[in-house]
């Protein structure tokens, strides 16, 4: 088999990819471990910058997400006592979108046979071969029987646990901090308690208050990474948003019987450079931000757009000025990204070691924030995703 590009893994990432290379008329196939049903069960990413909604604008790809999407021109910051709202629009005249990932994710599957993007779902056992040579390929088995594809290009787009980083390990340098606490989330269809999102630092620890629509919430909590599903039923974790949320938004929160559940651990993560010879790296293979920031799609975006642009330009005229220079530009963004989440789960988590000083430094910057238009104007502008 062969194709231009060979892209491991059909998340977000390499879904935006394959189709930007074939609305360019660039030959692509897709890679994929799990199962359709499977990819598009997982729960997670909510919030939209406006580099992912011009990016399925592009795409042609955005109909239903203005339709169905969710504008939020704010958030909130809760310290146990108050609101700290955040005017995204007042503050920097942009927005962000909340419309799941499981709906782009959706969108840009749907959409795959009919602009001929060929997707290879439940392949197993994929290796990377000759990364170094000018036909490097990807072997994989399906239906028990072995595929080789070979391609002038490989993307690994198969997430943080994906072979593609494991196979250049040594070629490059990981930075890495893991936090001692997970996100205990859960999806109800019942309203939300608040139109916009409240990240909320408590005594008790981190609660979020999202979304998907006006008949769909997601909640998070920071747990402890022992924890176990089964020892949070639903009353419990409703018991224990309406503590965190605190009084205000407590009062106005609807229960109901949770139809996903799932515990993910914190980390931060990046992988320098995002490229080896003829293997490139894009999204969660390469980089993990902690979902404080709700950064990790929207630079899965941003790596898409670069790279798409440094493939497209070597394909139509041979430069190569765009490959060469994508490592350092998508990790420029990739490091404000990784900066901005960690400061925010620092600022919002209870971290067991901090104290009774560190538990001081976070009221003192929350009051701070309350403040300051100089402090939201920072955050917001994070917020809603620094310029390409
Ligand atoms: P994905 O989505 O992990 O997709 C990788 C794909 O590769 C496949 N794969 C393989 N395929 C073939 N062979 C193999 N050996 C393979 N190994 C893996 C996988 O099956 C999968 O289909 O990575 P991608 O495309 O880079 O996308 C990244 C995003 O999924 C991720 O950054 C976000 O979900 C992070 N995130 C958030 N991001 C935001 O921008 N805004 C948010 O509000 C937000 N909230 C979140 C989040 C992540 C969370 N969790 C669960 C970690 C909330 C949570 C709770
Ligand atoms: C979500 O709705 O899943 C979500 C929203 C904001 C975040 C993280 C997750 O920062």
């Amino acid at each position: 088999m062969k194709a231009d590009v060979a892209i491991i893994g059909a998340g977000p990432a390499g879904l935006m990819l394959g189709h930007k290379l074939v609305q360019a008329g660039i030959d692509v196939l897709l890679i994929e471990r799990q199962s359709p049903d499977y990819v598009l069960s997982r729960i997670r990413a909510g919030v939209l910058e406006q580099v992912t909604v011009d990016l399925l604008d592009e795409l042609e790809l955005g109909d239903r997400l203005h339709r169905e999407g969710l504008p939020h021109h704010g958030f909130n910051l809760a310290d146990g006592e108050r609101l700290i709202r955040i005017d995204l629009e007042e503050l920097t005249s942009r927005c962000v979108t909340v419309y799941g990932q499981t709906e782009v994710t959706h969108d840009l599957m749907a959409e795959a046979p009919r602009r001929g993007l060929s997707i290879v779902y439940e392949a197993n056992d994929v290796v990377l071969l000759d990364l170094e040579s000018e036909t490097p390929g990807v072997r994989y088995l399906k239906d028990g029987a072995e595929h080789i594809v070979r391609a002038r290009f490989v993307v690994g787009c198969d997430g943080f646990h994906g072979p593609s980083r494991q196979a250049i390990a040594k070629t490059g340098k990981a930075y890495e901090r893991v936090y001692p606490f997970g996100w205990l989330g859960l999806l109800a269809d019942v309203p939300p308690c608040n139109e916009e999102l409240i990240y909320a630092n408590h005594e008790r620890g981190f609660a979020l208050a999202s979304m998907r629509s006006p008949t769909r919430s997601r909640y998070y909590i920071q747990v402890a990474l022992n924890e176990k599903l089964e020892d949070w039923p639903d009353e419990r974790i409703w018991d224990e948003l309406a503590l965190r949320l605190g009084p205000e938004a407590a009062a106005r929160i609807t229960r109901g019987p949770s139809i996903e559940k799932s515990i993910a651990p914190l980390r931060s993560f990046v992988f320098e450079p995002m490229r080896f010879n003829n293997l490139f790296l894009a999204g969660d293979a390469a980089h993990i931000v902690p979902p404080t920031g709700a950064k990790g799609l929207n630079l899965a975006s941003s790596d898409v757009a670069y790279l798409a642009r440094g493939l497209i330009q070597w394909f139509k005229s041979g430069r190569r000025s765009g490959i060469d220079s994508y490592s350092e530009t998508a990790l420029k963004r990739v490091w404000k990204s990784e900066r901005f989440s960690w400061s925010l789960t620092s600022l919002m988590h209870r971290f067991p070691e901090a104290g009774a000083f560190g538990r001081r430094m976070q009221v003192a910057e929350l009051d701070y924030i309350a403040g300051s238009r100089a402090a939201q104007t920072s955050i917001a502008e994070n917020y809603v995703g620094l310029p390409l």
